[in-house]
């Protein structure tokens, strides 16, 4: 079961980019860009990927910085987008959304920022057996000026390619901002063609909860703190539930694995994907989450199959690359059906 899953041709729907770099691509990027000594980092990677148990979301948000730091010129950004384009392919994940947050420093636009990220994802696909979106993201404790900013460079560069650019994530620390102030935006993105994936009830606030399921998106990520009505809700519009088992349980937002809403999401036939969130950051990579699913709550080699089915639906793709990964997925299981 664990070689059929690591084999298996996956599809990873949720994956923040400055969360999905491996602590050995941390190592790797610090060595070869910067000229870190891997010694150096040996107690900050400790330290990046320890939770205590009973972590707090808020906890979370802190841990990126060390990365952030790494990935503030074009050349630490343009390589760590490589790697972690690499990482996943050598995860055999055939299809892949990477979101990211454009961040403007001393080095570099907010524009630099993503047509860094574009050009790298299309180095990267050029040298590994992948396809390759990004989703750029709207940071939800960032003023709402930079989400304007945000969605106009979005929509700009999905002009130029827009195989590349083809949705907006609302993501950030669920306990800051309002959703209400970014709807405008959000609107403005949706109206020209861009799909939103908006991270909605990872934390328990109904209100919030409330406007989100009114106003609407393609993917829901996380859903955790979502009523029956709300997966009734999510079932009826087929909206799909990012599921980041680890992360949850990690980030202490979930009590264990097996108290994990992808249990119930199964049981009621509500859309839903299994992603890593930032396999970086809570040390985990796609196949270990099937295996985590398979482990926890019994999921057979056919309804493994069946959410990487469903996850190719819910993806960005075009018709075409929906088509040729079914294909993909169709031959691989065809080879394993003993
Ligand atoms: C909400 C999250 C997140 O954008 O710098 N991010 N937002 N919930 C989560 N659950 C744990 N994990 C990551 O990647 C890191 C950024 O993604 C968002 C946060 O804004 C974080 O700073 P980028 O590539």
């Amino acid at each position: 079961m664990i070689k059929f899953l690591r084999e298996l041709p996956k599809v990873e729907l949720h994956a923040h980019l400055n969360g999905s770099l491996c602590i050995d691509s941390i190592r790797e990027l610090a060595e070869n860009v910067y000229g870190k000594q891997a010694e150096e980092f040996t107690a900050m990677c400790e330290r990046f990927i320890t939770f205590e148990k009973g972590a707090k979301l808020n906890e979370c948000f802190e841990k990126f910085g060390f990365v952030h730091e790494l990935t503030s010129t074009r050349k630490g950004l343009q390589y760590a987008t490589e790697l972690a384009v690499r990482d996943f392919a050598k995860d055999n994940v055939m299809y892949l959304e990477l979101r990211t947050t454009p961040k403007s420093n001393a080095n570099m636009s907010r524009r630099d920022y993503l047509e860094t990220v574009v050009e790298s994802i299309k180095n990267a696909c050029n040298q590994y057996a992948i396809t390759v979106k990004l989703l750029p993201s709207i940071n939800r404790s960032e003023p709402v000026e930079v989400a304007e900013e945000t969605v106009a460079l979005s929509l700009e560069l999905c002009q130029n390619d827009p195989d590349i650019v083809v949705g907006i994530d609302f993501s950030g620390n669920p306990s800051q901002g309002k959703f209400s102030d970014f709807m405008p935006a959000l609107e403005l993105a949706r109206k020209h063609g861009l799909k939103l994936a908006v991270h909605c009830a990872e934390i328990d606030n109904p209100t919030e909860i409330r406007e989100m399921l009114k106003f609407g998106m393609s993917r829901c990520g996380h859903g955790t703190f979502l009523s029956s009505s709300g997966f009734a809700h999510m079932k009826d519009h087929n909206i799909p539930i990012e599921c980041c088992l680890t992360s949850n349980v990690k980030s202490g937002t979930v009590s264990t694995v097996s108290a994990h809403h992808l249990k119930e999401l199964m049981e009621a036939d509500v859309p839903k994907v299994l992603c890593t969130d930032d396999c970086g950051v809570f040390d985990t990579t796609l196949s270990d989450e099937f295996i985590l699913a398979n482990e926890t709550f019994g999921l057979t080699k056919s309804q493994c199959i069946g959410l990487t089915m469903e996850a190719i639906q819910h993806s960005f793709a075009t018709p075409q690359e929906k088509l040729k990964m079914k294909m993909q997925l169709y031959s691989y299981t065809r080879r394993h059906e003993n």
